[in-house]
């Protein structure tokens, strides 16, 4: 490859004249915005243990009265965007959120998608456009952009929860904002009880389908359904590698959410999966079990590789277009992950890619089957 023209090259009189008019020459950048073979990754491999986090999320209940927080939240920054930036990967916001009992997180409603794996405690409760969700260990709760919501906590123990939203897109894109509100109204029903079945969905012949919810019908996903998805999955398909489900919405059967894509993976006993390289960066979440995630080394980026030790409640993010290996640590129990990724951002804006691997044409399988 040729060299191109630098900076330095040109005569300061016409670099000058230029700024003065608005204008950049496009060679001496034309490397770095367009670099050879694979993009200039900021996001770095990086393991947040939750036998760290916790004691200082809980010490944040004491110094901050949530009066004085609104969301009382420790942001899990990658160090690749700097700290300040608060972003997990290009498009990821993550933050642990904590709640003490007898706290209320006011309503409001933001441009961001948003998404919570709840992570420890119970009686605490997200009510979103009026549906009152109760939270348990491994729920998922959706706040997708525009809707209404708030945070409640009738119980006696800190609930803990994951917060993940494509914030750092949304803001990106100069559009990101939010909207202050009173305690909302709630009703009676909850999405999950009318989507009790894959398969059937409630859709009467004789009656105009409800506009309130006709949007977003189902948002919580309670983890024991998910995880009997998995050991069913597992169970009628012996020979599946990745046991996988992704989180859809119930009628459109596209992922639930417009931006993120948010799975559940199983490891069977003793199971070593080797995730392809895909253009998405990812991040996993250990809900139950115990796993070791080795981010591969690869030609041309600017990360080293990485092994972690993931335990309960331990999350990470692996960057795009790199390959990993998960392992489940336990040879007697299965092992269950919540993924949330990239890929339906990637997909709709068409720079989805899957790079097969020629040492491993074994991947070719899994990268058919994976989200
Ligand atoms: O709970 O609504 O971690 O608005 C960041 C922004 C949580 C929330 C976050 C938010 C929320």
């Amino acid at each position: 490859m040729h060299p191109l023209g630098t900076l330095d090259e040109l005569p300061p009189d016409y670099r000058q004249a230029l700024s003065a008019r608005n204008l950049v020459p496009l060679w001496p950048s034309l490397r770095a915005l367009l670099p050879p073979q694979r993009p200039a990754q900021r996001t770095q491999p990086t393991h947040w243990a939750y036998r760290d986090l916790r004691p200082l999320l809980l010490r944040a209940g004491e110094l901050t009265p949530i009066e004085k927080a609104e969301r009382r939240v420790l942001v899990l920054a990658n160090p690749g965007h700097g700290l300040d930036a608060m972003q997990a990967s290009a498009a990821i916001y993550l933050g642990m959120q904590l709640l003490l009992p007898g706290e209320w997180a006011p309503s409001h409603r933001h441009t961001p998608n948003a998404v919570r794996m709840v992570v420890e405690g119970t009686g605490a409760w997200t009510t979103v456009d009026g549906e009152r969700c109760p939270m348990a260990r491994g729920d998922l709760i959706l706040t997708p952009t525009g809707l209404w919501h708030e945070h409640g906590h009738d119980g006696t123990d800190p609930v803990v929860w994951l917060d993940v939203l494509d914030l750092p897109l949304v803001f990106f894109l100069e559009a990101s904002y939010h909207e202050a509100g009173a305690r909302q109204p709630t009703h009676p029903h909850h999405g999950e009880c009318a989507h009790v079945r894959a398969g059937v969905a409630p859709r009467p012949l004789f009656e105009a389908a409800s506009g309130r919810h006709a949007r977003y019908p189902l948002l919580r996903y309670p983890w024991s359904d998910v995880r009997a998805a998995l050991l069913s999955l597992a169970a009628d398909q012996p020979a599946l590698q990745a046991v996988q489900v992704t989180y859809v919405h119930p009628t459109r059967g596209a992922d639930a959410e417009n931006i993120l894509g948010l799975h559940a993976l199983m490891l069977r006993p003793g199971q070593t999966l080797t995730l392809p390289a895909r253009s998405p960066a990812m991040v996993l979440h250990q809900i139950e079990g115990g796993s070791q995630v080795h981010v591969h080394a690869v030609a041309g980026a600017r990360h080293a590789e990485a092994t972690y030790t993931l335990d309960e409640a331990d999350t990470c993010v692996i960057p795009g277009y790199t390959p990993a290996t998960l392992s489940n640590r336990s040879p007697g129990e299965p092992a269950f992950l919540f993924i949330a990724d990239e890929s339906p951002l990637h997909r709709k804006l068409g720079l989805y890619e899957v790079r097969p691997d020629p040492a491993r044409p074994e991947l070719d399988a899994v990268a058919r089957s994976a989200p």
